[in-house]
Formats: structure tokens, sequence, C-alpha cells
């Protein structure tokens, strides 16, 4: 497998593997981040996203051919996204439409699926109505690859499922791969059976995704949202021609960011990637699967826990976005029970706390010791998430009065103070809440300023992570994002910074320390051999730290990165109070380093 060439970001980097690490960055930021803000009127943009904006809790469904393949072909396993295999493979097209004959998914059932996501507390649903390998899973007249005419199922799962969803009130929308489609010569992503020359993108467009997208938005009822993906090198023309026909049949239908070209209602951020500070204005939604994989795989268990997935919820709320989680129901039709048991302890926790998510708006995007917060007009939401060891909880950045603090879901008032702008919450021995203990803070005159720009320190806690993406850069330090896979597309994130390659160019943040004492200092980094061997120094209060890089090897968007902990020393804070930390080279030369993040942990 040559994973260079691979997915929406892949395909288009590979010819520049060798390209500097900031150009792929840069390429990525490009590629991920289409901000479409200026594209048209706002007022309109908002009314048609209020459902959305308020839903929070979305369900993924990857279902297809390859579901009954899991991940398994010709007794070799291929670990990682199992969606992909056709091409990863590289199975003929025609071999591959052989495969419809043994789908007969007769456990398919709608409404246990729409039961399942009701009661984990999900608003809508988003279904693969075509993915990248070209099978139709409804009965479509614009291709006879399709579930209704090419398997024994004969059933067309979409209007089953579109049906359930909506006699229960959730919102349905279909994801559709507008420019990969393997089984169509005119169409991108099989460079094995069909040549490259002589291909016609506009060819396939109008026979056959148009047609298809027209069906899926006039034979379905109302569609909320249609899902494109993988826009690679899609024409502006054609991304606002897609656009603009999604508009015309159904005004009110949401379009995914990945329509291409700076379009779309919603941005859609990688996979599995939280942003640090979310940032094209438009209403947002970060996408995880259950396990490694969008499709069914056979052979993966690696399911997120439900604490797992109520801390992302809950995350994802305090950034004012929503979540959509993937599931890969099977060849038979049947969701993984490991997902089943799991998503419905998270809608037992969203029974007793939905309101602190469902509905509610962002409070900051600088990291707390102790959880995150949602709120709406009235109410601040503290999501408890590890206790601070002496019960002490501090919430900065609160000013006003407040009428009220209890656990939501109990009318046992807790004990609290103003102290500055700062709310001291006495909490009890224990959290009521294993997964998340919500606390409901009433307010009649308040506001919750954005917490300041502090990463407050303390010793009530394990170690506090200070991410680039808080931070503040001078020189020629710049913010970017590091991506790469463990398995086959199973992409993992991290920010960074570039250009930390003189004394002038800083990365820093401003640490308000609680209490006094010895705090270790570690950086996560990787260094190529470039990077490797120089000296930096980081600097907190009067004290300062000089250390040597050590390489840990290059950073290949196809494998791990070879990230590394560096212990770099230990300073004493005698007085508390607001120290910046800064890092910086300690000479001019390569960029010193691409850091992950740097570690702050009391030590005795
Ligand atoms: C795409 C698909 O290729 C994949 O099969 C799955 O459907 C997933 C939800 O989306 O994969 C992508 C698309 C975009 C990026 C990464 C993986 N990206 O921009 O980083």
């Amino acid at each position: 497998m040559n994973a260079v060439h691979f997915a929406g970001l892949g395909e288009r980097l590979g010819s520049r593997l060798r390209a500097p690490l900031g150009l792929l960055i840069l390429l990525f930021l490009l590629a991920a981040n289409p901000a479409a803000a200026d594209t048209k009127p706002a007022g309109s943009r908002e009314d048609q996203g209020a459902w959305f904006q308020d839903a929070r809790f979305g369900l993924f469904i990857h279902w297809g051919l390859y579901s009954q393949i899991g991940g398994e072909w010709q007794g070799k396993r291929y670990y990682g996204i199992t969606e992909w295999l056709m091409r990863r493979a590289k199975i003929p097209a025609a071999d591959y439409a052989l495969s419809a004959k043994d789908f007969n998914p007769t456990d398919f059932d709608a409404k246990a699926w729409v039961r399942t996501a009701k009661a984990a507390g999900i608003k809508y649903i988003v279904i693969t109505a075509k993915h990248h390998d070209g099978f139709a899973m409804y009965g479509s007249k614009a291709s006879a690859f399709n579930i209704v005419d090419a398997t024994p199922f004969k059933r067309d799962p979409l209007r089953e499922l579109a049906d359930a969803a909506r006699a229960e009130g959730l919102k349905i929308g279909f994801y559709y791969s507008q420019f990969q489609d393997w089984s169509d010569p005119n169409a991108e992503g099989n460079d094995w059976d069909f040549p490259a020359q002589g291909r016609q993108f506009s060819e396939y467009l109008h026979r056959k995704a148009i047609p298809q997208i027209t069906e899926l938005l006039t034979r379905y009822g109302p569609i909320s949202v249609i899902w494109f993906d993988t826009p690679q090198e899609i024409s502006k023309a054609d991304s606002q021609k897609l656009y603009d026909l999604v508009k015309q049949l159904q005004p009110d239908c949401l379009v995914s960011s990945r329509i291409g070209n700076g379009l779309g209602d919603f941005t859609t951020y990688g996979d599995a990637e939280i942003p640090a500070k979310p940032s094209s204005g438009l209403p947002w939604e970060a996408i995880f699967t259950h396990n490694d994989s969008w499709g069914y795989s056979s052979f993966d268990t690696h399911f997120k826990s439900s604490t797992e997935l109520v801390h992302l919820l809950a995350t994802v709320a305090s950034k004012g976005g929503n979540m959509m989680l993937n599931v890969g129901p099977d060849g038979a039709g049947r969701m993984p029970q490991g997902s089943v048991t799991r998503l419905a302890r998270v809608g037992e926790w969203l029974k007793r706390n939905g309101r602190s998510i469902y509905g509610t708006s962002a409070v900051s995007y600088w990291p707390l010791p102790w959880g995150v917060m949602t709120q709406r007009p009235g109410e601040l939401y503290l999501h408890v998430l590890e206790r601070p060891r002496d019960g002490q909880l501090i919430v900065p950045g609160v000013k006003g009065r407040i009428d009220s603090m209890r656990y939501l879901n109990s009318t046992t008032a807790l004990k609290w103070r103003q102290q500055g702008d700062d709310i001291v919450v006495s909490l009890p021995a224990s959290l009521p809440d294993p997964m998340d203990s919500v606390i409901v803070v009433k307010q009649s005159s308040v506001a919750v300023d954005a917490v300041p720009h502090e990463i407050m320190i303390s010793r009530q806690y394990g170690l506090t992570a200070l991410s680039p993406a808080t931070a503040s850069l001078s020189g020629s330090a710049k913010a970017s994002v590091v991506q790469y896979y463990h398995y086959f597309g199973d992409w993992k994130y991290f920010d960074t910074v570039t250009g930390l390659n003189n004394p002038e160019s800083t990365v820093s943040w401003r640490l308000r320390v609680l209490e006094p004492g010895d705090y270790r200092i570690d950086i996560e980094y990787t260094a190529d051999d470039e990077s490797a061997g120089q000296e930096g120094l980081v600097t907190v209060a009067d004290q300062q730290l000089r250390f040597q890089t050590l390489e840990t090897g290059k950073t290949v968007e196809s494998r791990p990165a070879p990230l590394f902990v560096h212990a770099i020393g230990v300073v004493t804070i005698k007085t508390p109070g607001v120290y910046p930390l800064t890092i910086r080279p300690a000479q001019t030369g390569h960029s010193l380093f691409t850091i992950k993040q740097a570690l702050v942990t009391p030590s005795d």
C-alpha cells in the first residue's frame, strides 16, 4: 500500500512528501479549514442552522458493501479504516461488485437503530448514501450499483431509516462522496482499473452524482444535511453547482464544508480533531468514530468508553460545537454491541445532564484544570471531570451576582464564595457522577467574562498541559497543526509552532500559579536530525533552564509521530501569582523542535 496516497489530504500532499513540514502543515490548514463565512448572507444561514447549533450530538453511520467485508479480504486483515478496503486491496471494480450478491443485511431494523440513537440522546443521524466505493445504499435509478437492484436484500434502508428517524423527531442527513467513486471510470480514486488520462469528471458528475443527489433530495422527505466529503481537486464551479443544487431542491438542508472550495453551511474539522480555538465563525462539528474505523471492522474492539464519550461531548460543547459520533453496523445490519451498550450509558448521563449540553454555548477556549464549562442565559454549567484534591474548585473570570449553586438534578445547595473574579466552590468529599458531575450556577446579573488568558497551575491536580494553541507567539513563530495516522486512516492531530529558529522567536503562556512550591517542566516534541542537538531555554519567573534537544526522528504522515517527553528541570515558585513561561532557542539555527506541549507537574 502506498500510504501517502490517501484520503482528502494525503492525495493532495502525496507528491509533496518531501516538502518541509511547515509547508505540509500550511497546506493542511488550507485544505481542512475552509473559511466560508463571507460567501453568503449571514442572517439566513443562522436561521437555517438553528436546529444544528442546538443539537450538539449527532450519529454518523458508515454502512455499505465494505461493512460485510469487515476489513478482511482473501484471508488478509486490513487494519485501519475498512471503508477504504476496495482501494487498499486494489480490488477490481468488477470483483468488488460481485460481493453485492452476498450482501443481505436481514437483521437491519431501522426502528431499532433509531431507538438506540434516541436513547443515547442523539438529535440527528447522517448515514452514508454513497461512499467512495460508489455503491448506493438506496434504490437509485441513476446507477444499478445499489442495494435494491444489486443485492438479494432488495429493501431501501435509507427510506426505512429516514421514516423511522422522523417518526421519533430526529433529523436525517445523507453522506455523499461527490468526487471519489472507485466504481466509475470518470470519477476520482480508482487508478488500478481506470487510467487517469481521458477521465472526464463532468461526465460522471452529470450522469451519476447530480442525478443521485437529486434522488436523495426529492424522494426521502425533508433532508437536514448533505454531508459531502473528500473534495480534493474538485473545481470551485462544480462545488458551487452541487451547493446550488442542494439549496434549490431543499433550501433548509445544510451542506458540510467538505463540499470543498470554501463553501458549506457548517465547518467539519478533521477526523477526530477538536479545534483548540474554532475559527471559521460558522457552526461546526467535530467528528469521531467509536473505534478506529468508520466502516465495520470485524476485529476492531477499540471502543471509546462511555466516560470518554461524555468528556468529548462536554469538551466539544464547551467550545460551541457539535459532536458527531460514528458507528459502523455490520454486514447483517446490526450495530456493534460495543457501541450500543456505551451509547446507552451516554444517554443515561444526558438524561440527567442534558440541560448542560443541548442548546448551550461556548464559554471560553482556555483550559481549566478541573474540566470545562458551558452556558445559557442565566446559567453557567461547570463540568467537573477531575476533583481538586482539597475539594476547592476555582472558577476564574466570573463577574457579577450569583444567586445559587447546586448539582444539576439535585436540590442540595453547594457552598461557595466569591473572591475577586473567582468563584470558589467547596465540593463534598466525592463527586456524584463518575462520568461528569455538572454544577449549575444560577446568576441573575452576570457574565462569565471569557476566562482571562491565564492557565491555572495548582498542586491540587496532576500535571497541567500547555498547548501551543493557547500560547502567545513572537518573532517568526507561527501556529500550525501536525497530522499523521496510526492504523491507516486513523488520523491524529496536534497543534504546534513552526519558525522557532532564533532567540527572538518564542512561545509563551501566562501561568497563574495558585500555590508556592517546586514544579517540574517537561516538553513533549519531535526533533529530526537537523533540529536535534540545539540548545533551548525555558524561562519561568526569574529562573532559566537550559536544555539540548534530542533526536527523536522525522515526522511522517503515515507513521505514529515520534513524540518524546523531555524532562527539562524543576523551578521553584515562592509566591503565588502570574508568571510567564517562555520557550525559545538559545542560538540562531534550525527550528528547535516540533513541540506538542509543555507540561507542568507539581514536584516535592
Ligand atoms: C474521509 C473518508 O475518506 C473516510 O472514509 C471517512 O468517510 C471520513 C469520515 O472522511 O476521510 C478524511 C477526510 C478528510 C480528512 C481526513 C480524512 N482531513 O481533512 O483531514
